[in-house]
């Protein structure tokens, strides 16, 4: 065999390897080195350009331009198989990125896992608002709701607190940019839902309030900036302070239980005289004290008294004839000490994984 067939042949079998390798690559890095093995300046195909020199003129210009032809080729084929490599990769990272967001919105994490449908349900909060309306209907009381937005008289004023009264600092208020510079306010309290209901029903009642409050707080275990209260207001003839802690007394039991140690203690507020605070033991630590009590053992759940005969006179009720107890609870406080959460804040986190359990 000549040098040139033999270098001939020699090519076409290194062709064939390397077309056949080229091929084969099973993804892009198998690809690559392939490539700078058989076609790169240390190859055999580069090896046998250099063994063309020791040709005859017309046999390297032929064998050269054979061996282009041959790395041409086999250059095409290693495009053709990245470009293949390429979009099989392009492809399986969609496929693992893809998130179907309406699968997991609608259906929650915990269906999303299992793959069963799960049905929603009613805040925590809002079933204890539910369940504190069916005790005090059950108690014979009305169910009235009032407005988040008050002006300064029914939220402070009618509850006998003229402007800079210094109680008015037991609330710290936000004030909504209508009318008369603070005339308007988100109210602190349900309190001034009293107000309107001795105004347009009077006497004799016996009804509660519950709702939305909002106070310039910052957030901590016991207080959140949006929070909820069940207000109550019973006005008859001959109402006295028994009648409140009997009441008081029928309605803790029918909410925690016999069990729940609680306590009245005296306190005050403008709108009542006189007034007491209800606590409950702090579930968190028993009443050893803790960071949900602030060491107090005590957790407090609302204000009550015997109404005012000054707010009665303000909105046109007679004092001689009518006497009156209100009380007012926080809702989340109340929802937080039978769940056993030791802190306020969870119940605005949205956390399904707490909000499945409570
Ligand atoms: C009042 O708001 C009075 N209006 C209650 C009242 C009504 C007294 C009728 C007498 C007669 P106080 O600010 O203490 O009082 O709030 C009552 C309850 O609301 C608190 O004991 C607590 O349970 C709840 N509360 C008050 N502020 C917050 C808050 N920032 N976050 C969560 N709960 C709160």
């Amino acid at each position: 065999m000549s040098a040139s067939e033999d270098i001939r042949a020699e090519l076409a079998a290194i062709e064939a390897l390397a077309a056949e390798a080229l091929a084969g690559a099973a993804d892009l890095g198998a690809l690559r080195s392939a490539e700078a093995e058989l076609l790169g300046r240390r190859s055999a195909l580069a090896a046998l350009g250099s063994r063309l020199g020791a040709l005859g003129e017309a046999e390297r210009r032929q064998l050269g331009a054979d061996l282009n032809a041959a790395r041409a080729r086999l250059a095409e084929l290693a495009r053709t198989r990245s470009d293949l490599l390429e979009a099989a990769r392009r492809e399986a990272r969609l496929e693992e990125d893809r998130l179907d967001l309406t699968e997991a919105s609608l259906l929650g994490p915990r269906a999303w896992v299992r793959g069963v449908p799960e049905r929603g349900r009613l805040h925590l909060v809002t079933r204890t608002r539910d369940e504190l309306e069916d005790i005090f209907v059950g108690m014979g009381f009305g169910v009235v709701e009032g407005t988040e937005a008050e002006t300064d008289w029914y939220n402070f004023e009618a509850l006998n607190m003229p402007p800079a009264h210094p109680a008015r600092s037991m609330w710290d208020t936000l004030y909504l940019d209508l009318g008369e510079p603070e005339g308007v306010l988100l109210r602190t309290h349900t309190s001034p839902v009293q107000v309107h209901l001795l105004e347009t029903v009077g006497p004799p009642l016996r009804a509660v309030m519950p709702g939305r409050c909002y106070r310039k707080e910052t957030p901590d275990a016991r207080h959140l900036a949006v929070f909820h209260q069940i207000e109550g207001l019973v006005v008859d003839e001959g109402i006295g302070f028994a009648d409140l802690a009997g009441t008081v007394e029928v309605f803790t039991r029918a909410y925690f239980g016999q069990e729940m140690l609680t306590r009245l203690r005296p306190s005050f507020f403008p709108f009542t005289e006189p007034s007491a605070e209800l606590d409950v033991t702090c579930p968190v630590c028993g009443g050893a004290g803790c960071r949900t009590c602030s060491g107090s053992g005590w957790i407090e759940l609302g204000g009550a008294g015997m109404v005012d005969p000054n707010v009665l006179d303000a909105v046109g009720v007679d004092s001689e004839r009518w006497t009156g107890f209100a009380f007012g609870f926080g809702i989340d406080r109340l929802a937080m000490i039978r769940a056993g959460l030791d802190d306020l804040r969870a119940l605005t986190d949205n956390d399904l994984r707490l909000l499945h359990q409570v």
